[in-house]
């Protein structure tokens, strides 16, 4: 018995609302962290924890539409998630069919776009189709960009941006003097979109776990112990509020 939760309230569309949009961050990178122990604090399976998270994640989805934030990266699967157990991994690929059953009709009407980033063809079939189609049915979409990083790694993101641009070097396509950042960076997954100006890490670890690690480079890092689950708008406007006063006290002219 899952509820519907809607977007916003027939009364209020998203225009008519105001928000401060000075300094709100363009793009915006989350590592959604402590869903586990979160169920385990209660006694609980950790799947618990995760099926809880997804309700944060279609809350934060919808503050970010709400702000008018361009881009939203979540990182949802790492590549190096796969050593969890079965059991755990099967209910976590169960959980984008989930959300999409859900929530995709929402996404569309709030002109959200979904895109994934990482490895995709790994995943288990009946995952890649789901959210293939959400990426398909969303793709002409001119709001909010949500990506999904899905057994994604930072590390192998960078290698094959090497290799595919080798390639095209071989193949006289690309000149090794034309190879610049700019350049490099049109062979990674987050190609044409600005890198995050804001890093969020709930779960309390100051880490970044193979995330994003070309695009990070000069990104603010904002960290809370609060477990993803826990994690609300409340939160989230805080790290978008300190993000404000670091650009007033550390930016130029
Ligand atoms: C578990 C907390 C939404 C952290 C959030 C397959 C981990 C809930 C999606 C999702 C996961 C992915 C793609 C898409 C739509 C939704 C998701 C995974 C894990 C990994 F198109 N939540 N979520 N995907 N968790």
């Amino acid at each position: 018995m899952s509820m519907k939760i809607p977007f916003f309230n027939n009364k209020q569309s998203v225009e008519s609302m105001h928000y401060p949009e000075e300094n709100t961050p363009e793009h915006i990178a989350i590592i959604m962290d402590g869903t586990g122990r979160w169920a385990e604090k209660r006694g609980m399976s950790r799947v618990y924890g995760h099926k809880e998270g997804v309700t944060t994640v279609i809350n934060i989805v919808k503050a970010a539409v709400k702000f008018n934030v361009k881009v939203l990266t979540l990182y949802a699967f790492s590549t190096e998630n796969w050593k969890r157990p079965n059991s755990e991994i099967e209910y976590i690929m169960g959980l984008p069919k989930k959300f999409l059953n859900m929530y995709l009709a929402d996404l569309i009407s709030n002109n959200v776009r979904i895109k994934v980033i990482g490895d995709m063809d790994h995943l288990p079939s009946s995952t890649r189709e789901t959210v293939q189609y959400a990426i398909d049915r969303t793709e002409n979409n001119e709001g909010l960009q949500l990506n999904f990083a899905l057994n994604y790694g930072g590390k192998q993101e960078i290698l094959n941006a090497m290799k595919e641009a080798i390639a095209d070097i071989n193949d006289a396509k690309l000149s090794l003097d034309q190879l610049d950042k700019q350049q490099f960076s049109r062979y990674l997954y987050t190609s044409g979109m600005t890198d995050p100006d804001l890093l969020i890490r709930t779960g309390g670890e100051k880490r970044l776990n193979n995330f994003l690690l070309w695009q990070l480079a000069y990104s603010e890092f904002w960290f809370t112990d609060v477990l993803w689950p826990d994690f609300s708008e409340r939160e989230f406007i805080k790290a978008l509020e300190e993000y404000k006063q670091r650009k007033r006290r550390f930016g130029g002219v």
